[in-house]
């Protein structure tokens, strides 16, 4: 049986990536794929309880080293019992965040050197990668106004605009480094016109393949 398609959904704060996670597992479904949706860091029950000390631990310092082994220790989990399983079985595979965010929240946002994400990359996952990323992007303050109206902060949205910055700016480098496989899609307008925009790469996906 062919592995199934590996899609990730990337950006910013506040890009929009749960509000179209539904409308894209819904057009996957359509084209008749199962679909497994799910995320990072999470995903599995070592992954959530990461996921809680990452995002919600209020006292607790955390080296960027040790934050960005924790994302590989999740992602290692994540795959051996979510991702791999489900790709193998010939299932589409919808992960909202993947190594692209370790590249532009611990590598961009925190300064580590994208050579130590890339040899974790390399030993976690071996050769797999996705084989579609739809980047959803929108300038740092817009996405953090639309992000701002949800509650508390978590510990990652407690950081500054410049932090943010630094994330868009990786983000961006890696879709033009990759441009077949990353593909930009403009979250700063209304839903209707981001959703036509992320159907267009689906399509194009989905029936060049
Ligand atoms: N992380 C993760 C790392 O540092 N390294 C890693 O390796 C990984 C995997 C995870 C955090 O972990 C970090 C990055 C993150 O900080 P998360 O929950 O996945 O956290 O990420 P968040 O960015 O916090 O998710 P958000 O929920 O903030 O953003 P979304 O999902 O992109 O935004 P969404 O869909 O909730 O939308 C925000 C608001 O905007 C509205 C929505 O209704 C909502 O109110 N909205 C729109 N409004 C107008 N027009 C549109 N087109 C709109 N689209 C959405």
């Amino acid at each position: 049986m062919p592995r199934g398609l590996f899609i990730t959904l990337e950006g910013g704060e506040g890009a929009g990536k749960s509000t179209n996670l539904a409308f894209i597992r819904q057009w996957l479904q359509r084209a008749g794929h199962e679909v497994v949706v799910t995320r990072e860091p999470g995903g599995t029950e070592l992954g959530e309880r990461v996921r809680d000390i990452l995002l919600h631990s209020k006292q607790l310092h955390i080296t960027p080293e040790s934050e960005m082994l924790l994302m590989f220790a999740a992602r290692a989990e994540h795959l051996a019992k979510v991702i791999r399983p489900a790709l193998a079985a010939g299932k589409t595979v919808l992960c909202d965040r993947f190594t692209d965010a370790t590249y532009a929240y611990q590598g961009g946002g925190r300064g580590l050197a994208a050579e130590r994400i890339a040899a974790m990359e390399n030993w976690v996952q071996g050769d797999l990668r996705p084989d579609l990323t739809l980047l959803l992007d929108i300038p740092v303050e817009a996405g953090r106004a639309r992000a701002g109206q949800r509650g508390e902060p978590d510990r990652f949205e407690r950081e500054d605009n410049e932090f943010f910055t630094r994330v868009h700016a990786i983000y961006l480098a890696r879709a033009q480094a990759d441009p077949k496989r990353m593909r930009v899609i403009d979250a700063s307008r209304a839903l209707p016109q981001v959703e036509q925009q992320i159907a267009a790469v689906l399509e194009e996906l989905v029936h060049g393949r």
